[in-house]
């Protein structure tokens, strides 16, 4: 009888196997589920992460608690501490990171079937990843509209409202609802293409998922609806979430270089190094 090591996919826990299976012909679409730590080295932080987490240095904007600065309600009462916050966030002053290059490079070798991305920031865009092939879960800011009446609010005229410390208010005459870029906030629901891109996950034949706390529900459950057999690779600071079926993978460390290694092992390093230099 065979050795429950020899049935294994990926037989060892590091990027050396994990590059193996990715080699194989049988490793034909790689989904990807991103968290806020792929962006932590673009100096964008990210929420949970102890001391240098948004959530620990939200003191300064006199909230009841951190998650009310997402809060619908909170927001509609006062916008304020929100917009404190779009104005360090807002895109434009963030280039992407190595590990959003690989992600373009799954793409240039045909690997990538779609990247779920709770991130608000747009690096994969940027990145170069096909708009189509990356679900922005909880939004993102590249477009705002009323909170009240929902009509669409101007892309440049947010901008300068943001930078200018403004708070951006609905144009339609007797609205002046405020304006809110088209990110989800709790209490909201996610995008239609969320779910209606759940079921592709049953054609994965490996799952990475990078830089997430997995505590944001429904994206977290996303790791259920690939096929049991379907080999699913952690890449995070620290372990999070349930990995222990026979072929999940967990890498601790930074993205970036756990990245690094498996495109080393992948022979992209290079391709991968003058990609990021390009964008
Ligand atoms: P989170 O809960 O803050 O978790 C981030 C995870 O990433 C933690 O487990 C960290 O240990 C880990 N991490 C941090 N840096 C690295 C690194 N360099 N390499 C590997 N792992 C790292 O964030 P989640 O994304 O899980 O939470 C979901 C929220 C966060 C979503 O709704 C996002 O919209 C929201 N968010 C987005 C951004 C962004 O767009 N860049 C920034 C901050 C928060």
């Amino acid at each position: 009888t065979p050795s429950p090591t020899k049935s294994k996919l990926i037989p060892g826990n590091d990027p050396r196997s994990v590059a193996a299976y990715m080699k194989s012909e049988r490793c034909r679409n790689v989904f990807l589920m991103l968290g806020a730590g792929v962006s932590t080295a673009a100096g964008i932080p990210d929420f949970r992460s102890p001391d240098t987490g948004l959530y620990a240095n939200l003191a300064r904007l006199n909230l009841p608690y951190p998650e009310a600065v997402f809060q619908i309600d909170f927001f509609r009462a006062n916008p304020v501490p929100f917009y404190t916050l779009a104005k360090e966030l807002y895109p434009g002053r963030f280039a992407p990171t190595l590990t959003h290059t690989f992600i373009s490079l799954l793409n240039t070798h045909s690997l990538l079937h779609t990247c779920f991305t709770q991130n608000i920031d747009t690096l994969e865009r940027l990145a170069g990843v096909p708009k189509d092939k990356i679900i922005e879960a909880h939004g993102s800011f590249a477009s705002q509209r009323c909170i009240e009446c929902k009509m669409p609010f101007d892309d440049e005229r947010m901008k300068r409202a943001v930078e200018g410390g403004e708070i951006p208010k609905c144009e339609r005459r007797k609205c002046g609802g405020v304006v809110k870029p088209d990110i989800v906030f709790f209490g909201e629901s996610l995008p239609k293409e969320f779910y209606s891109s759940i079921h592709s996950l049953r054609k994965a034949d490996l799952l990475i998922i990078i830089g997430t706390s997995l505590t944001v529900h429904p994206f977290a459950s996303l790791v259920h609806f690939v096929p049991q057999k379907c080999p699913r690779v952690l890449i995070n600071l620290v372990k999070v979430g349930e990995f222990d079926r026979r072929d999940d993978v967990v890498l601790l460390g930074k993205c970036d270089d756990i990245v690094r290694e498996l495109c080393r092992e992948l022979e992209w390093e290079e391709e991968l190094e003058s990609m990021w230099r390009g964008v």
